[in-house]
């Protein structure tokens, strides 16, 4: 019979992503049943990759509810945005209480507040999952990062777990948290990519343009970091590319215009940043590298007009400096890394989300594009500790810190010097040592804006006294100068 109950899972959406996560879930056992809108592509799928594997195809929404055995479990793989909403709504008709939505695409977390929210109220259990490690990740073990309704947990956790990327043995999937917490980690874990690849991107620059070694001498020198601390599928990928020559014999990376690309996610990073107030500067300056490397036309201008040192002649230990550069490039790392977990600490405390810190850390270890050594640290950080403040507080990362600083400071220094720029190294830096200060020059500030708009200032518990008393907002006349402090002093 054709509408015979027989898949154990569904997936909708027939780009690459989502057959090759249908072959997964397949290759572990399960039957899967595939639809997408056009649906000769169902057809195609199911003649040439699906076949001769436990893949079932549909050709119509109520055709493809029928074949999934219940609770249903389906997963949507498209276009973030209104097709989401638009399969939702084609699909609830055919939808008993308790079947579960699973959105794994790109979507923006509010979007998947909003569903979980509004699937509920219909009795439908909606997850919102990222997904990373692309193509291949989806093949033979993504990064899976599922958030939502949590009574789905447990009718999902099997595949999910089964299919993820492992790290030790463990799997690279858990339960992320309520609503849309789950798009939101991938949302950091995409920023946090954005500030990774620029630190490298910053790396690069020095070792080419401060130490003039050529191209395969950087690689060779990306290639021994991939053997240090800073092991990570990016500093791989970026070995690659930097020892693939064009078919002339030069580097084909030399040829590539220097204008980034960007699809929106570490903006997204950036915004909510702003919106929570927290300062994850890292992944801002990472933005707003790409933008500024985006006005091609107008620095080719600015580069015969704006005038900056001359990058001398590096005369020092160049093996010393390389060696400080690694460390500049991992303690900007565990920084970047520092402002994220804020970032998503943040978000749990303003949106009532319930988050699991360390599996947060463990979804990122393999399967997805910041995959690292690096990242099992972060993982036993959290694992130790739990209510861990601040990654910064955890013994390892300061000690980290503390014995990457020197070289840390000694390659942003040079970098002002010789005018190459490193906003993400220097942004790190200048953080850490405002995180770390504690009379910061914000006291001038308050003063100000007192001054300027009566916005009041609250005194120092030390200083306190009738006249200034501690947790009151007090507001001067600044044009006293002081004279009769008391007289022009009014607590609000
Ligand atoms: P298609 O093959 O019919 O184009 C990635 O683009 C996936 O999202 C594809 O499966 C694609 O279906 C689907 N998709 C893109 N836009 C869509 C839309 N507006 N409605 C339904 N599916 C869409």
């Amino acid at each position: 019979m054709a509408d015979k109950a027989v898949a154990d899972f569904g997936l909708i959406g027939l780009a690459v992503m989502g057959q090759n996560l249908i072959l997964n879930v397949a290759d572990h056992g399960f039957t899967v049943c595939a639809y997408n809108r056009t649906t000769s592509k169902v057809d195609r799928f199911l003649e040439n990759e699906a076949k001769g594997k436990s893949i079932v195809g549909a050709h119509s929404i109520e055709e493809f509810c029928a074949k999934l055995k219940r609770p249903r479990r389906i997963m949507l793989l498209v276009m973030a945005g209104k097709p989401v909403d638009q399969f939702i709504e084609s699909l609830l008709p055919h939808l008993e209480a308790g079947d579960i939505i699973i959105d794994g695409g790109n979507s923006h977390f509010p979007d998947s507040n909003r569903r979980t929210k509004y699937l509920a109220e219909k009795g439908i259990r909606f997850v919102g999952s990222g997904v990373s490690g692309g193509e291949e990740g989806a093949r033979y073990g993504p990064s899976l990062m599922p958030g939502g309704h949590e009574e789905a947990w447990p009718y999902i956790k099997d595949i999910f777990q089964s299919i993820s990327a492992k790290s030790d043995g463990e799997a690279c999937c858990d339960w992320v948290g309520d609503e849309g917490a789950g798009h939101f980690v991938k949302m950091v874990h995409n920023g946090i990519e954005y500030g990774d690849m620029q630190l490298i991107c910053e790396a690069y620059d020095i070792l080419k343009r401060g130490l003039g070694l050529p191209t395969n001498e950087i690689a060779d020198v990306f290639a021994k970091w991939n053997k240090g601390v800073l092991d990570s599928f990016l500093i791989e990928i970026t070995r690659d590319v930097l020892y693939y020559n064009d078919n002339d014999g030069t580097p084909l990376v030399d040829k590539i215009l220097d204008k980034a690309g960007q699809k929106g996610t570490g903006k997204w990073t950036a915004i909510n940043a702003l919106d929570l107030g927290m300062p994850v500067t890292l992944i801002g300056e990472a933005v707003f590298s790409r933008c500024l490397s985006a006005l091609k036309d107008e620095r080719i201008r600015a580069s015969s007009l704006l005038q900056g040192p001359a990058v001398p002649e590096f005369t020092g230990d160049k093996q010393a400096f390389i060696d400080d550069l690694e460390q500049a490039l991992y303690a900007s790392k565990i920084i970047s890394y520092a402002q994220g977990f804020m970032l998503i600490q943040e978000a749990a405390r303003e949106y009532g989300w319930k988050l699991n810190k360390p599996s947060i850390a463990l979804m990122w270890r393999g399967g997805c594009i910041i995959r690292s050594v690096f990242l099992k640290d972060i993982t036993n950080a959290y694992r130790n500790n739990p209510d861990l403040e601040n990654l910064l507080f955890d013994d390892f990362f300061n000690k980290a810190i503390q014995k990457a600083q020197s070289g840390w400071r000694n390659v942003v220094s040079k970098g002002a010097l010789w005018g190459i720029p490193t906003p993400a190294f220097s942004t790190a830096l200048s953080f850490y040592d405002g995180y770390r200060t504690r009379d910061l020059p914000a006291n001038l500030l308050q003063a100000q804006r007192d001054y300027f708009g009566a916005h009041t200032f609250r005194i120092k518990p030390e200083h306190a006294n009738e006249n200034y008393p501690e947790g009151k907002d007090i507001h001067v006349n600044w044009t006293g100068r002081g004279g009769n402090v008391s007289a022009s002093t009014y607590i609000v």
